[in-house]
């Protein structure tokens, strides 16, 4: 039996997912049920507003939006649904993400986004970031994140141990 999805993935379009497999592939590290879904704020507007507004219904904890160019899908997504929405901006186009960026951090008050930076960075703390809020009512969670960290630390202090092996010829 598969799990009932606790995180929405959803993304503007197709182009996107090269991108947003990064939050995805966090997701699945933390062993986080979740949906992925094409559904733009602009070509398919009623569906992606479903999407949004169904979430809470089918047991989705978090939403993770990512969009490219005029990027309204996180702030549309975020307009039908009381669930917190994670907002990814998209690089490519002209302005390479600026555009999408300022479309998807600048939100009037009362409806929030939480945005992250643009592009794979911005995607694999969005998967983070949903993990961390998962983590308050989930102790397991937790410790998977702290362990998270310090292999983050110990691979850093590794690399730098190589550095200083290959300069130096010692550690
Ligand atoms: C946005 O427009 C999508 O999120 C994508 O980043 C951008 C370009 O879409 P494509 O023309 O590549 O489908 O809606």
């Amino acid at each position: 039996m598969t799990q009932a999805p606790l995180v929405l993935l959803m993304m503007g379009s197709d182009t996107d997912l090269p991108i947003m497999q990064e939050a995805a592939n966090i997701l699945r590290e933390f062993e986080i049920p979740y949906e992925v879904r094409i559904s733009s704020a602009h070509r398919s507007p009623a569906r992606t507003m479903a999407l949004a507004s169904e979430a809470s219904g089918r047991g989705i904890r978090i939403i993770i939006a990512g969009a490219g160019m005029a990027a309204h899908l996180a702030g549309v997504v975020a307009s039908k649904t009381i669930l917190p929405v994670i907002g990814v901006p998209m690089p490519g186009g002209a302005l390479n993400g600026v555009d999408a960026l300022y479309a998807t951090v600048q939100m009037p008050g009362g409806i929030p986004v939480a945005t992250m930076a643009i592009g794979k960075a911005g995607a694999k703390n969005a998967g983070l970031f949903a993990v961390q809020i998962l983590a308050l009512s989930e102790p397991s969670l937790v410790k998977a994140l702290v362990r998270y960290r310090a292999d983050m630390d110990r691979e850093l202090e590794l690399k730098d141990a190589e550095l200083q092996l290959l300069h130096t010829g010692h550690v």
